[in-house]
């Protein structure tokens, strides 16, 4: 079925909002999803920042050796997750995505074991942590590149299109991504042939200590879409509703044979950019005060109370089944122990070569 009317206008001047501060619903269209689903997206948005709250001993204790701090993100995360097919589509994500990772139903343990090095992790320990994947659920694992993963993600829409799959391929990035050249050739090439791909910016205004105004001299990240020729999009990214109304709708547009668009979603992260910056050192108290004042999940707590599903008793719940599926998580990834050095040499090719298997030997040699 082809569409020609859409509920969003791209390239608005101000972020799209359905949900203001107080937890109003200000859209001029009736919001018509069942309680359940609202109440999973809290929960999803919680479990992100439960998620976070977790990274943060990991580091502080030693067992984990790097973390990119997602809080501040969940609403534009959890938002994607439930607009894409989970397990149809593919997802190409970056290295902050952990908690798009929580609601796309990556288990806790893999996470885990990602962040562990360990034999959890089914990719076996090989990258430093925050870079998970999943085969099971098609998401690409991430690289720490930070838009090398754009023209794979156009890649697999053009295939998705030939093959007449019915797939979408959704990628996201950061601010700080929108300049590498990667990023305007692979957005540019899933243009021209029309592909089914969704772009999507979490935008928290910096690339490490690096402010946006010193990025681009851009309005916005969605006006790069007039480059392209493809529609751009601007939305609240702290407002759940708006970040998944939008998505699903971009990504039914794409699917639908319009071909990509580009969706700026304005974050902000609360932590430093990762466990080796000093965020102080650019940007204020008061400002991360403030922008934590404005927090997504209390913003999306507040409208589930004026919807009669929210409830301090619900809350308390929640969170202490949350926080025991985390501990429980942890200890078991923690219980599968190392992964074997000899691993090491496993995967580069599907069949090793001959100097991979001489090299093999000579580190067991050493082993023994
Ligand atoms: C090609 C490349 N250049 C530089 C880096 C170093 N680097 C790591 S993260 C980062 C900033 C990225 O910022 P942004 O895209 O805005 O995402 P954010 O971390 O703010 O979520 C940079 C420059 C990298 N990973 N890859």
């Amino acid at each position: 079925m082809i569409k020609d009317s859409w509920t969003f206008k791209p390239f608005t001047d101000r972020p799209i909002a359905l949900v203001d501060e107080q937890g109003s619903w200000v859209a001029d269209f009736p919001m018509e999803l069942p309680p359940d689903f609202l109440r999973g997206l809290y929960r999803d948005m919680l479990a992100a920042r439960l998620l976070d709250e977790k990274f943060v001993i990991l580091i502080r204790t030693g067992k984990t050796s790097f973390i990119a701090p997602h809080a501040g993100h969940e609403a534009a995360q959890v938002g994607i997750a439930q607009a894409l097919q989970r397990g149809h589509d593919w997802l190409f994500p970056y290295y902050r995505d952990m908690g798009l990772m929580v609601a796309m139903g990556v288990p806790f343990k893999e996470i885990f074991g990602q962040m562990l090095g360990n034999a959890a992790d089914p990719a076996k320990g090989r990258q430093m942590p925050s870079h998970p994947g999943s085969r099971a659920l098609n998401i690409f694992t991430v690289c720490s590149a930070i838009a090398s993963h754009i023209p794979p993600a156009a890649g697999a829409a053009i295939s998705m299109k030939l093959q007449g799959t019915g797939q979408v391929s959704v990628c996201t990035f950061g601010d700080g991504a929108t300049s590498e050249g990667d990023w305007y050739a692979g957005i540019n090439f899933a243009a021209v042939q029309g592909a089914p791909a969704v772009f999507a910016c979490l935008n928290n205004r910096y690339a490490i200590s690096v402010d946006l105004s010193h990025q681009t001299a851009a309005h916005t990240i969605a006006d790069k879409a007039h480059a392209f020729g493809i529609p751009g999009y601007h939305v609240d990214g702290m407002d759940v509703l708006a970040s998944y109304f939008v998505m699903r709708e971009v990504i039914e547009r794409a699917r639908s044979g319009h071909g990509p668009v580009l969706v700026e979603l304005e974050v902000y992260r609360y932590g430093p950019h990762s466990s080796a910056d000093d965020d102080l050192r650019y940007r204020s108290k008061e400002e991360v005060e403030a922008a934590k004042r404005r927090d997504p999940i209390e913003r999306f707590r507040r409208f589930l109370e004026k919807q009669g599903l929210w409830n301090l008793e619900w809350e308390e719940m929640l969170r202490a089944d949350l926080k025991a599926q985390i501990d429980r998580a942890l200890e078991e990834a923690e219980a599968m122990g190392e992964v074997p050095a000899l691993a090491m040499f496993d995967d580069v090719f599907a069949e090793p070569t001959w100097n991979l298997i001489e090299q093999r030997a000579l580190v067991q040699e050493e082993l023994r």
